[in-house]
């Protein structure tokens, strides 16, 4: 029997990504201060180790969290962004592309990428997850940890052993044909294995 479980330390060679959303900046910096927190009080050197991107707003992060993921050089990419309903009538549109987009780039890559996204009715709400209460940043960070630490774990496994754990025939789900079929625009050489 195998079990594959992330852990919270061993994480000194790691290197992660940060995609920080600017709209409502005074929740994303409260969550990126948590996320900082977090990876530091984890071993993490955060000026050597993590790399920052910032773009306008939730609805772009999804394109520059794909961008990093697909160099292969980041155990995980965190995405950051607050998206609040009171502020305007576009709150489902922006609040579901992040969230699809966000699923789509860790899919297509291989690469955790973290959904990091404060959605909120109110900026009362908002700011309660964002230090008030308890700081989000804090646990997405925790689980870009994990995450990493646990994709590096089964990184090694064959599509044999793949078949086994899915208890089938799942083996092709790790080729070359696949990962061409959900990311046609990436070469297999890109996507990390
Ligand atoms: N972007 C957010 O990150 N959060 C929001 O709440 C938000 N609202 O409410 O509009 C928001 N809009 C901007 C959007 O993400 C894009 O940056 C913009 O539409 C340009 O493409």
């Amino acid at each position: 029997m195998a079990v594959f479980e992330g852990s919270f330390a061993q994480s000194d060679h790691f290197k992660f990504a940060v995609v920080v959303g600017r709209f409502n900046d005074l929740i994303v910096n409260r969550l990126l201060g948590g996320c900082q927190d977090a990876l530091q009080r984890h071993g993490v050197n955060i000026t050597e180790q993590v790399d920052y991107a910032w773009v306008p707003g939730c609805f772009e992060v999804p394109l520059v969290a794909r961008k990093l993921a697909v160099t292969g050089r980041y155990d995980a990419v965190i995405c950051l962004g607050a998206v609040i309903r009171g502020q305007t009538p576009h709150f489902d549109f922006v609040a579901g592309e992040v969230a699809k987009g966000i699923a789509a780039a860790a899919f297509q890559t291989g690469v955790p990428v973290i959904f990091g996204v404060v959605t909120t009715d109110t900026m009362q709400q908002a700011l309660e997850r964002a230090g008030i209460k308890s700081n989000l940043g804090w646990n997405y960070a925790m689980s870009a940890l994990e995450m990493g630490t646990l994709m590096r774990q089964v990184k090694g496994l064959g599509a044999h052993s793949y078949g086994q754990l899915a208890g089938g025939s799942a083996a092709q789900v790790l080729s070359g044909e696949a990962n061409r079929a959900i990311a046609p625009d990436v070469s297999s050489d890109q996507i990390p294995s």
